[in-house]
């Protein structure tokens, strides 16, 4: 791992200026900071734009907005809001003033969530994830595809500016970093793993361990137990639909424990929410590109989809969502994703019996 500052990163400059010291000096003439995320911002996103806030206004003191894009559904993502008590603006609600910056953190521009259509242009945009966005024109680009959380880089930043870290901005960063590289095998680097030590002290371990087991509701097990009784195990791979899905996060929830499987690498939970039907995916096979796969099986269809070596979601607008629709995409999902696995001519077996599932009704 080379040190931050001599980086030489996909920004292609090699300079001995830190990230940090160039990310700061690029809005000393704005008047205010927007910190914008994808949609549905989970704990990297929320921990990421609360943390940037933070080392703008102890450095700058420039006035700083968060937002929020669309609903946060998950229930540990609402615990985390509430417990760490974020003031969030919902996206919708803001309105754009001259000599604003904004700030992309944990996504970038038209990976399938945002464009602002020329509102307003981006200052700066932070991420790791692999799926390449439109970042032409972006004064400032920090991307690091090889970390595995943008938290990650934010400690790093407030690290490298020693700005002190108030107890629940730390407590944010900290839960960002661990829910991001938190699966096996782990995704995370010497950078994320000095984030992680560097702000442990600072954390509050009660209140993580808080949001990790708040409350579920219905809908969680209801949706789990659609999932399960939908699986099909083909060789590896594990699919699961759900015809009605009540929440979007759901289906990351669902499909990190589907992974689990002993018998498989690979995970799909596919369900349908509005009028799309939302993607997520995890593999544990050595050497994979989720985020890849999931693109390419997705884009054919017309969705569009990303992520991470081991962790992908995506996106597929439906025109109808009846029951035969969703039967047909299903069925053409199912189909591209097994030749892209090289596993064409696999039969399918649920993973529970139906005899199973009726002795259980009784
Ligand atoms: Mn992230």
């Amino acid at each position: 791992m080379s040190r931050p500052g001599s980086e030489v990163g996909l920004n292609g400059r090699s300079t001995q200026t830190r990230k940090s010291d160039r990310f700061l000096a690029g809005l000393e003439d704005f008047k205010a900071v927007t910190f914008v995320s994808h949609v549905h911002p989970d704990p990297d996103s929320l921990g990421s734009m609360v943390g940037l806030a933070h080392l703008v206004d102890s450095t700058l003191g420039l006035p700083c907005r968060v937002t929020r894009d669309g609903p946060i559904c998950r229930a540990e993502n609402r615990a985390m809001v509430d417990i760490l008590e974020m003031q969030l603006t919902p996206i919708s609600k803001v309105t754009w003033s001259p000599g604003e910056a904004v700030v992309m953190v944990d996504s970038q521009p038209k990976t399938g969530r945002h464009s602002f259509n020329g509102e307003v242009s981006i200052y700066g945009v932070l991420d790791h994830h692999q799926t390449p966005g439109d970042l032409e024109g972006i004064p400032f680009l920090d991307i690091r595809r090889g970390i595995g959380a943008t938290c990650s880089l934010v400690t790093n930043y407030l690290m490298e500016q020693d700005v002190s870290i108030p107890e629940h901005i730390a407590t944010s960063l900290y839960y960002g970093i661990e829910t991001e590289v938190g699966g096996f095998p782990r995704e995370a680097s010497a950078l994320d793993d000095e984030a992680l030590q560097y702000l442990f002290p600072l954390v509050d371990l009660d209140l993580i361990a808080k949001i990790k087991n708040t409350p579920l509701p219905d809908t969680f097990y209801e949706t789990l137990l659609v999932a399960l009784q939908s699986s099909f195990i083909y060789g590896k791979l594990l699919i699961s639909w759900i015809n009605d899905l009540p929440q979007p996060e759901l289906c990351a929830q669902v499909v990190d424990f589907m992974v689990r499987h002993e018998g498989i690498e690979w995970a799909l939970v596919a369900g349908v929410y509005q009028n799309e039907m939302i993607l997520s995916m995890r593999t544990n096979a050595p050497r994979a590109q989720a985020g890849e796969l999931l693109r390419q099986v997705v884009g054919k269809v017309g969705g569009k989809a990303g992520g991470h070596d081991r962790r992908a979601g995506g996106t597929i607008p439906m025109a109808s969502t009846s029951a035969s629709a969703i039967e047909s995409l299903q069925s053409e999902l199912r189909r591209r994703l097994l030749k892209s696995l090289g596993m064409e001519d696999v039969r399918g077996q649920r993973l529970l019996s139906r005899k199973e599932m009726l002795q259980c009704m009784a």
